[in-house]
């Protein structure tokens, strides 16, 4: 009786919820039910019954309780777990399996009216046995509709699963009777496009499942709040690689790769229709380019391509994409990321099989056929991340100088994945070196801004951005040739860092104090406090913790897992920090009441990675406040001092250890010494 009841009056909200302009029936509209905490791949049933389907362009047989995914068209295809009903939940993933691919890696896949967002959750590489275990954790937006976790792969080699699980971390939030949000209506919002036409155009990125989606809300917030679009990924190599044609005849497309325009077309409708110019994203790059395109023959099996066929597939690649592009949408592309990410994270060049396959010279090369090629008044970007950090930009500096000298670059990308920890003069310095050493113009190309661990978030990330923007407006003044800023996403739930809430708008499209204060830069006036504005604290009160109480109050830093376990140091209890995605995914604390003073820490910390290290997450420097040689998997005690600058709006620090190693956490004190 009971349970009819609560279905009745679930179907009548659903129907409300129809009838105020919803597409599709939100998930769980048909009331909340009981859902396992745990959802496991069970191989020995068929799709679907086994709680696992086949995700994109593969085949997988079942065998002996495994799976074993062939015939896989793109690296992002393999085996999925749907798991819908987890919404609003932090989950753990887990995968078992083995393959000859580099590396492999879980990732999480989520729909909100209709568009398309993905998560990398944690990657791993085979041990000596060739097995590789995957374990991530992820939290799953409120919002998500049709979430699935997948297995995903660098390249296109077969996998064999063994296991494969997603289940809940912590308590359930069930969410599977609640509506997701509704959209706000996006038009009422003032335009950033028109607030900034006399510095630079205001870019997003977008999938084309906006241009293809049935609600045109998403639509409308692009052309009321942006004049400049790039593809999120739909015209990177592995959307426009045609590998079914390059595969069937590869004596045909030996040379001349073939290539589709499938996924972008949407997009470039979209643009050409509305009159709104797009930056190219991208032609030459490390990743989403399949592995097959730089083997003899297209096959992975065989020998790697000459250097000399490696070079032709890249010209005429090149030549391919921008002309087709110029040739059916003529003038609606006017930039082209032609390399991205060339430089590595620890020095020198990124080692790839560009680099491997033609030479440190490929960057060269890309530049010069991408001048011998592009259309008229298209202009050549190359595009990195933390670009603005010294060595980097030394690298990069390095790297583009010949390729500046033949003539062949008109402008820098500074994607700038930021947080609010980011020291903004040393960014604009940044960018004015790469202008002045180069002669080429700026385009900030993939901004987003990681909201601080503060006691108000969004307001001090509004606080930030209003700075930020100050910034480039001032530096844009002072001869800095800044011609567009472009936001890396529309909403914060089609973020590919969502749970850090790094952008303008709410998932439901309505402002969020982040945008107020890009606006505040331009037409005055400071971000207003919200309603529940909390005071900073500002007492210096010693931070303590021995876990002895079984509780801690930092918090994982991007995807880490903290977890109270047994054997603490000369105790019983200690805090462990696993998993996560980097070796810098560590376990992270406020110190923002410390501002304007030197903090002494100190802490014992055991791990098997040799060196273990706490942090200050100031963005861009990420200064070492102590570092101890652990290795012994023995308790080893740290100590070390750092001053928080008076006027720092907030700040983290956090303990890392220097691999994969989980390490283990204890009598963690933080003082004010002056
Ligand atoms: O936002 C993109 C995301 O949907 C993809 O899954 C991801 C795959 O690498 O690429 C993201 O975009 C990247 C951009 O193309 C280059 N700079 C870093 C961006 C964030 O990863």
């Amino acid at each position: 009786m009971k349970k009819g009841f609560i279905k009745v009056v679930a179907c009548a909200l659903a129907g409300l919820f129809l009838l105020s302009g919803c597409d599709s029936l939100p998930n769980g509209s048909n009331g909340p039910h009981e859902v396992p905490t745990t959802i496991k791949a069970d191989f020995t049933q068929k799709e679907k019954k086994g709680n696992w389907i086949t995700y994109g362009d593969c085949k997988v047989e079942t065998k002996d309780g495994t799976a074993v995914i062939t015939k896989r068209s793109a690296s992002n295809t393999g085996i999925a777990i749907p798991c819908a009903d987890y919404r609003g939940n932090t989950v753990k993933a887990y995968v078992k399996a083995s393959s000859e691919n580099d590396s492999m890696t879980l990732s999480l896949k989520y729909e909100f009216y209709g568009n398309v967002s993905y998560v990398n959750i944690a990657a791993g590489q085979a041990d000596e046995a060739g097995i590789t275990e995957i374990t991530g954790t992820i939290q799953i937006p409120d919002n998500a509709q049709n979430a699935m976790i997948y297995l995903e792969a660098s390249d296109v080699r077969d996998i064999t699963v063994t296991a494969m699980e997603v289940s809940i971390e912590g308590e359930f939030n069930n969410l599977t009777g609640t509506p997701v949000e509704s959209l706000e209506d996006p038009t009422k919002t003032a335009s950033l496009a028109a607030a900034y036409a006399d510095y630079f155009k205001f870019g997003v990125a977008s999938p084309a499942t906006v241009m293809t989606n049935k609600n045109d809300s998403f639509r409308k917030l692009l052309k009321t709040q942006f004049n400049s679009v790039t593809p999120e990924n739909e015209l990177k190599p592995d959307s426009v690689l045609d590998a079914a044609l390059c595969k069937n005849d590869p004596a045909k497309y030996n040379e001349a790769p073939a290539v589709h325009f499938e996924a972008a077309k949407p997009i470039l409708d979209y643009c050409k229709k509305n009159n709104i110019p797009m930056r190219g994203h991208t032609l030459v790059w490390y990743s989403q380019t399949p592995s097959w395109f730089f083997y003899e023959n297209y096959n992975v099996n065989g020998q790697l391509a000459s250097r000399d066929l490696m070079l032709k597939r890249m010209e005429s690649y090149i030549d391919q994409v921008m002309n087709w592009c110029e040739k059916n949408y003529p003038g609606v592309i006017y930039a082209w990321d032609v390399v991205n990410e060339a430089a590595a994270d620890d020095g020198g060049m990124r080692d790839c099989y560009w680099k491997q396959v033609i030479g440190d010279d490929y960057v060269e090369k890309a530049f010069e056929f991408a001048r011998k090629h592009a259309p008229a008044n298209v202009q050549l970007f190359y595009n990195d991340y933390n670009e603005y950090q010294t060595s980097k930009q030394e690298d990069i500096l390095k790297m583009l100088k010949p390729v500046a000298a033949a003539g062949n670059i008109d402008g820098m990308g500074m994607q700038s994945h930021i947080s609010s920890g980011l020291n903004i003069d040393n960014y604009i310095a940044a960018a004015k070196k790469y202008a002045d050493e180069l002669g080429v113009k700026i385009h900030i190309t993939e901004l987003d801004v990681t909201a601080p661990k503060s006691l108000n978030p969004m307001y001090d990330q509004g606080v930030y951005m209003q700075k930020f923007f100050e910034a480039i407006i001032a530096a844009d003044k002072a001869g800095v040739p800044i011609e567009c800023v472009t936001v890396w996403g529309l909403t914060d739930d089609m973020s590919w860092k969502s749970s850090t809430k790094p952008l303008l708008f709410y998932g439901n499209l309505s402002p969020k104090p982040a945008y107020e204060g890009v606006m505040c830069a331009i037409n005055g006036g400071e971000v207003a406090k919200p309603a529940d504005y909390q005071e900073p604290k500002t007492d210096s009160t010693p931070f303590v913790e021995d876990y002895e109480d079984k509780k801690f109050t930092g918090g994982p830093r991007y995807s880490s897992v903290q977890k109270i376990v047994e054997g603490g140091y000369e105790s019983d209890y200690c805090l462990m920090n696993s998993e996560g995605y980097a070796e810098y995914d560590g376990y992270s604390i406020d110190v923002t009441n410390y501002v304007g003073h030197t903090i002494k820490v100190t802490f014992a910390i055991k791990s098997k990675a040799p060196t273990c290290k706490c942090t200050a997450d100031i963005d861009g420097t990420w200064p070492t406040v102590a570092e101890v040689q652990t290795g012994s998997d023995e308790w080893v005690l740290g100590e070390g001092q750092y001053t928080i600058e008076a006027g720092t709006p907030s700040l983290t620090i956090y303990f890392e250890s220097v691999d994969m190693n989980p390490f283990y956490l204890d009598n963690v004190k933080i003082e004010v010494i002056d």
